[in-house]
């Protein structure tokens, strides 16, 4: 699972808001368990998929690896799906290459939100993964993020969460916000004709 990073938005605003049980008002120690899966179909994914891990790390949000394959493991995909929900899962990220089949599969078997990442393969740019997602029997959607999209896959999931969880939603809207300040702040590089210096 990958941990938060010490010093993470998330981090600071959960240290700003203690636990506490309803019932009996004694403070209760946090959930321990991964919110996002990141699958993928294959170990030889992991770099491009790298990045959906560093940008969960950045917000705090805990997540675990899979590697899960529609083809090769379809019976533990499957499995994986019936019971992510039970394990505490929020939101699934489902990245494969070529046939891409493993985000539907697990949306075939779960009703928790599942985050297709299409990668990019050597024979056809990863649009074969791309089509292999995106046209979902009706019933059964799977969101699709660009081809190599992992940092979107990532922020769709963050975003996913953050309708139920304030803190995380406002470190959204500071990390759009800072967003914005790096592009204003280029474009005033260019606009004073310093763009080339920066
Ligand atoms: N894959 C594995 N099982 C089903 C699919 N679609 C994908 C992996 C990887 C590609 O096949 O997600 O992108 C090649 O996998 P490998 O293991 O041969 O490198």
């Amino acid at each position: 699972m990958g941990a938060g990073t010490a010093g993470s938005h998330r981090e600071r605003a959960r240290a700003r808001r203690p636990s506490v049980s309803a019932a009996s008002g004694a403070t209760a120690p946090a959930p321990a368990g991964p919110l996002v899966a990141v699958v993928m179909g294959s170990e030889s994914d992991r770099e491009t998929v790298a990045p959906a891990g560093a940008l969960l790390d950045e917000f705090g949000v805990r997540w675990q690896w899979r590697v899960l394959s529609a083809h090769r493991t379809p019976d533990a995909a499957a499995e994986f799906a019936r019971g992510a929900e039970r394990a505490g899962i929020r939101v699934i990220v489902a990245a494969a290459g070529g046939a891409a089949h493993l985000p539907g599969v697990l949306a075939a078997s779960t009703a928790l939100p599942v985050i297709g990442l299409p990668i990019r393969g050597a024979a056809l740019g990863g649009l074969d993964s791309l089509l292999s997602m995106v046209q979902m029997s009706p019933g059964v959607p799977v969101a699709v993020v660009s081809i190599d999209g992992a940092r979107n896959a990532a922020l769709l999931a963050v975003q996913i969460l953050a309708l139920a969880d304030p803190p995380l939603r406002r470190a959204l809207v500071d990390f759009r916000a800072r967003q914005a300040e790096r592009v204003l702040g280029a474009d005033a590089r260019y606009r004073e004709g310093e763009g080339g210096k920066a």
